[in-house]
């Protein structure tokens, strides 16, 4: 037996609307939990570095043009391809600060016509499981005003609407551990709750087995 005195790291997840500032907290709830003694790390999906990322990469920014059931398996491949990394992390006790995972994958293509949640949902099944999914819920019209949606795939509000109703259904999924965040609040209120939930679900995590992804 090991004679590590704590557990595994905790896997959380933060996802949510264009410009809801994902990327801003995860940030910032890195450093905090670094700086009160608890090791993480930041992760984000799609993850560009990689050759299936440079890929995506290329289809987001419109220089490449892929059919619609080959970019969804690419964004699952790409979250696979890290998966033993991090299984490793986490074993280790780092807990990991992830910018969108499988809930975008899903959300994204599923809002595209002919596309059902279940079919999008099979290949990320048995994913690590998220101790702590934060859905950063912003208005519309309050995205609007954190300026205009920039030329990628995907920046338009008619289509994230539709992705927003796809979130609303993965959310009623209560085997997963769901927040729901006001993300109209300041960034440091934001980061206030967003830290305290993140403290809960690493010290639940610690003494339990990483979970299956919709399994
Ligand atoms: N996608 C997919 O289809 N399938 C998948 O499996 C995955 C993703 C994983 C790229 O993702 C696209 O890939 C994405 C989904 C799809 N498509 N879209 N749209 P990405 O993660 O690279 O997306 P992004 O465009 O970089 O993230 P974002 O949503 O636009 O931004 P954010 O991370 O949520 O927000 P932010 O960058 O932290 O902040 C946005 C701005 O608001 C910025 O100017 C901040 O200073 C400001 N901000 C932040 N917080 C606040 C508060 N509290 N008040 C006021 N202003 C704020």
């Amino acid at each position: 037996r090991s004679k590590m005195s704590h557990g595994r790291g905790a896997l959380i997840v933060l996802e949510g609307v264009d410009k809801a500032g994902k990327t801003t907290q995860c940030k910032k709830l890195v450093n905090a939990l670094i700086e009160s003694g608890r090791p993480a790390e930041i992760m984000r999906f799609p993850d560009r570095t990689t050759q299936i990322g440079q890929l995506i990469n290329a289809y987001l920014e419109k220089k490449s043009n892929l059919e619609d059931h080959v970019v969804h398996l690419l964004f699952s491949a790409n979250r696979w391809e890290l998966e033993p990394l991090m299984r490793k992390k986490l074993e280790q006790g780092i807990s990991l600060v992830v910018d969108r995972y499988a809930f975008s994958g899903v959300a994204f293509t599923s809002a595209k016509p002919g596309f059902s949640l279940e079919w999008c949902m099979k290949p990320d099944v048995g994913l690590p499981k998220p101790d702590l999914v934060l859905f950063l819920q912003l208005h519309p019209l309050d995205a609007a005003q954190r300026g205009q949606y920039g030329s990628e795939r995907y920046e338009s509000s008619d289509f994230q609407k539709v992705v927003l109703q796809r979130f609303e259904q993965l959310m009623k999924d209560k085997s997963l551990n769901w927040q729901v965040i006001n993300a109209a609040k300041s960034i440091e209120d934001l980061h206030a709750e967003i830290k305290s939930h993140s403290e809960t679900a690493i010290t639940v995590a610690e003494f339990q087995p990483i979970g299956k992804l919709w399994k």
